[in-house]
């Protein structure tokens, strides 16, 4: 070989290697400048008790995509508040931009919220509510307006007894409670607790732990009905906490819904609890919007430019009885 085609030959192979690393240079670069953009979230989610927490999961799952510049790290807490303030802790530890909690309880987060404000990381809450002694330690809060809920399922009770002439007859109603200390639970009893207070014939049969969950429920409901409690309604504090009194009552031969003899009156409005309600089984369903994906979303836009999000966000919402609800709203509605 000719020596000036030698020295093409090393100058071609320079150049291929100076253009290969710089390539590898800028991929490297363009990387961590990705990193760089991609906004990291941090959620610490109650557990899988209810359609309405998987519907409410699947939001943020859906919402906090890689393809619209998010990182979602997830934890199930599996019903514990300890492994929530584990996860908020994890959370520091890994610095992201934003912690979003789905609360268990209110009470018990101000040592560990304080801990994410010295490290500034904004915390948005989600759904229930926290109770903390310095407000400033979380940034924004949104959710459902539980007391609310709890009006209006008391109101449409009082209407319903009217209309079927029963307004000054004695009403035993039992009264299955959600997780204690969760807003939901909180809110949604303290309506019925104004109803119970409001009206003289109204008694309170049992109170019962039904935890949100369709298996606790039964086995509760299962009980009152082997000792014989009389129940002209159940005021189950969630969709599946309804699916397990059904459940009990129908194994009981005690028929429920429109045409039975037991009002089941239920929160969520989720497809299964309006499919129930279609069907005559739940006479009210009053509605509790998991979509919170979004709203959290547009809450962590508005921090992103700098804005003040509101400090609290209620979610506004109705109710479906059988006369307002068909199979084609059911099937349009997201969960
Ligand atoms: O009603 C229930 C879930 O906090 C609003 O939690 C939520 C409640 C919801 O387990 O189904």
């Amino acid at each position: 070989m000719k020596q000036s085609e030698n020295r093409w030959k090393i100058l071609a192979v320079c150049l291929t290697l100076t253009a290969v690393l710089g390539g590898c240079i800028s991929s490297e670069e363009e990387t961590q400048d990705n990193e760089k953009d991609m906004i990291v979230v941090g959620f610490s989610e109650v557990g899988a008790e209810s359609d309405w927490r998987v519907a409410n999961t699947e939001s943020m799952r859906n919402t906090f995509v890689e393809e619209d510049g998010y990182e979602l790290m997830f934890e199930d807490a599996k019903q514990k508040q300890d492994n929530q303030i584990a996860a908020i802790r994890n959370y520091i530890l890994q610095e992201v931009d934003y912690i979003v909690l789905a609360p268990i309880v209110e009470t018990g987060w101000d040592e560990v919220l304080l801990e994410a404000k010295e490290a500034h990381i904004p915390v948005i809450v989600v759904d229930r509510m926290i109770s903390v002694a310095d407000e400033s330690l979380y940034t924004a809060w949104v959710g459902s307006d539980f007391r609310a809920e709890g009006d209006m399922a008391v109101e449409w009770l009082e209407e319903k007894l009217k209309e079927q002439g029963r307004e000054n007859e004695e009403i035993q109603i039992v009264h299955v409670q959600g997780t204690e200390g969760a807003s939901a639970q909180l809110g949604r009893t303290a309506g019925l607790e104004a109803g119970l207070k409001k009206h003289s014939n109204w008694k309170l049969a049992a109170r019962v732990m039904g935890e949100f969950t369709q298996a606790k429920t039964y086995e509760v409901i299962l009980d009152l009905l082997e000792k014989g409690t009389e129940m002209d309604v159940i005021y189950c504090e969630n969709d599946n906490s309804a699916f397990g009194a059904i459940q009990a009552l129908e194994e009981k031969g005690v028929s429920c819904g429109t045409d039975g003899d037991v009002m089941i009156i239920s929160f969520d409005a989720t497809r299964a609890g309006l499919t129930y309600c279609l069907e005559g089984k739940i006479n009210l369903d009053v509605e509790c919007n998991p979509l919170h994906g979004p709203r959290v979303a547009s809450i962590i836009a508005q921090l992103e430019k700098g804005e003040v999000p509101d400090k609290q966000w209620f979610v506004s919402e109705t109710y479906f009885t059988k006369e307002n609800l068909s199979q084609d709203l059911i099937d349009s509605r997201e969960y």
